[in-house]
């Protein structure tokens, strides 16, 4: 017992021995793994209280390779604590944190090599040589960033102009549009104004055709009745004013098949169910079905099947009517009567029929009708153009163009880039496109979407989505990486997963002087 007493006091004393060391930088004593910032809260004469505050433990007990505090900050120095923080100085080089579990691991983490202390040989100090390229490459940057933020102030200065002229623009548009809409009713007025007289003298005509066609059919009912009466008279041999089978089955004009007789098939077709047609009946249902058959016999049309063969012999049966078209009922005239019809004439919307010669008063009431109306259209064109360029600023005014709309003359830019096999097209804040070398389609990889870079650097990523749909899959998106550089070009298309494509994009827009140079900083500071 005594002698595990005195082994854990040894333990102890070597331990702060060990872990205790001295920042030959700094001059801050500090237990090991603890950056100067944390230094203060380690004080040797004092109890050491956990980071989260959960615990206090005696000093010694910090870096003693046992985990005593939740959040590890005991043991900043070991392994011990799965969750601890290594902090290397790197003197020459810029400090680090790493997970305290890569602690003499075997691996080299730090520049320094004080995570492998365990076994000092094991790494050598390349803090010198790392920081000297590390500085140069920070210089180049911040030369970079200097010199593009000249291309930058006078973009910014650029696109603020191009938002004022855009939003002046907005304005007069809408000025104009207010003028174009009181044009439009103007024109519009005028016309209903002009169509109604055109209406009226017209409607003079459309009633004179409309008599007239009224009295065509009248004729042409009154020929059919007479031709049909007349061919009644022709069968009823017995002037009964009654058509019996044995009056039909005289007339051979009933025997359709034409075999020599006339059937019951046919008389059936002739007389529907009846034993005989009085002449009314005969009128309804008996003419209509023989009068074809009497002017196929007349030779005024041919049957259809005749036609397909003779056709192209014989040019002048063109004009022939064919039975099956035929409406005895009417007159054949009947749908070729103008384009006025009785119920068009009703429609005031209805223009003249320019075929036709009117008198000239009305001829004249009809020229200016169609040039109102023409004034008009050209009045409802001119109010969808403006309505459409107002669509346009207004879209493109609610677009976010940076901070300092930076980025607004640079819409509508369109840069390409080419791999082995696709030509890839960015059009900044409108669409991303891939052609293939090989021909085809060009595929839609995106729309403008949003400023998508993580919380404080919201402008350096870009995000076109909704592209054309991956086969089986989502659409199609792209994450435009936006850096520094003196010209505005891509400079790498990749396709980090199907159908999600990464593009590398510098400009001088993004080349933010104060910014770089705050960010280092707090880089630095870590
Ligand atoms: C095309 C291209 C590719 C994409 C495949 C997915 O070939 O758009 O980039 O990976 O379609 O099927």
């Amino acid at each position: 017992m005594i002698y595990s007493a005195w082994l854990k006091k040894l333990q102890s004393f070597l331990i702060i021995v060990f872990t205790w060391v001295i920042s030959v930088q700094t001059d801050v004593l500090r237990p090991r793994g603890v950056s100067l910032s944390k230094a203060s809260l380690y004080s040797p004469t004092k109890d050491f209280t956990c980071f989260d505050g959960t615990s206090t433990i005696p000093f010694s007990y910090v870096n003693d390779d046992y985990c005593d505090c939740f959040d590890g900050s005991d043991e900043p120095g070991t392994s011990a604590c799965i969750n601890g923080v290594f902090h290397c100085t790197n003197a020459g080089h810029r400090p680090q944190n790493i997970p305290s579990s890569q602690v003499n691991d075997g691996v080299c983490d730090c520049c320094d090599g004080t995570d492998e202390y365990a076994t000092p040989e094991l790494c050598s100090n390349t803090c010198e040589e790392l920081g000297k390229e590390a500085r140069a490459k920070a210089q180049h940057l911040a030369d970079l960033h200097k010199a593009g933020n000249f291309i930058r102030l006078e973009l910014i200065e650029k696109g603020n102009k191009k938002r004022q002229d855009m939003a002046e623009q907005l304005s007069q548009l809408e000025k104009d549009k207010a003028e174009a809409q009181k044009i439009k009713e103007e024109k519009e007025a005028l016309k209903n104004e002009l169509e109604a007289k055109e209406n009226e003298a017209l409607q003079v005509y459309r009633d004179a055709e409309e008599k007239e066609r009224q009295k065509k059919e009248e004729d042409e009912r009154q020929k059919q009745e007479k031709e049909a009466s007349e061919q009644f008279s022709r069968f009823d041999s017995n002037n009964d004013g009654v058509l019996t089978v044995d009056e039909i089955k005289v007339g051979n004009i009933f025997d359709k098949n034409k075999d020599g007789e006339v059937d019951a098939e046919e008389l059936q077709y002739f007389l529907g169910d009846k034993e005989s047609v009085n002449k009314e009946e005969f009128m309804s249902i008996t003419w209509p079905l023989l009068k074809p058959l009497l002017m196929m016999e007349q030779g005024m049309f041919r049957p259809a099947e005749a036609e397909a063969t003779e056709e192209a012999e014989d040019e002048e049966a063109e004009d022939v009517p064919r039975v099956e078209d035929m409406d005895v009922t009417g007159s054949e005239d009947d749908n070729l009567d103008g384009d006025l019809s009785h119920d068009d004439a009703e429609d005031h919307d209805i223009e003249p029929d320019n075929s036709k010669s009117y008198d000239d008063e009305t001829q004249k009431l009809i020229d200016e009708a169609t040039e109102a109306r023409r004034q008009f259209m050209d009045a409802e064109r001119a109010m969808r153009e403006i309505e459409s360029n107002i669509r346009n600023f207004q879209q493109n005014l609610e677009k976010d163009y940076g901070l300092q709309q930076e980025y607004a003359t640079l819409d509508g830019q369109c840069l390409e880039y080419e791999d082995k096999e696709y030509i890839y097209k960015l059009c900044l804040f409108q669409k991303v496109t891939q052609k293939s070398k090989n021909g085809g389609m060009e595929v839609g990889l995106g729309d403008w979407g949003e400023w998508a870079g993580e919380e404080g650097s919201k402008y350096s990523v870009m995000k076109y989505s909704n592209g054309v749909a991956c086969w089986n899959g989502p659409n199609r998106i792209t994450m435009v990486n936006i850096h520094c550089g003196l010209e505005t070009k891509l400079t790498s298309v990749t396709e980090p997963y199907r159908c999600e494509y990464k593009i590398d994009f510098i400009t001088p827009a993004a080349c933010d002087d104060s910014n770089y140079m705050q960010q280092q900083t707090s880089h630095d500071e870590l």
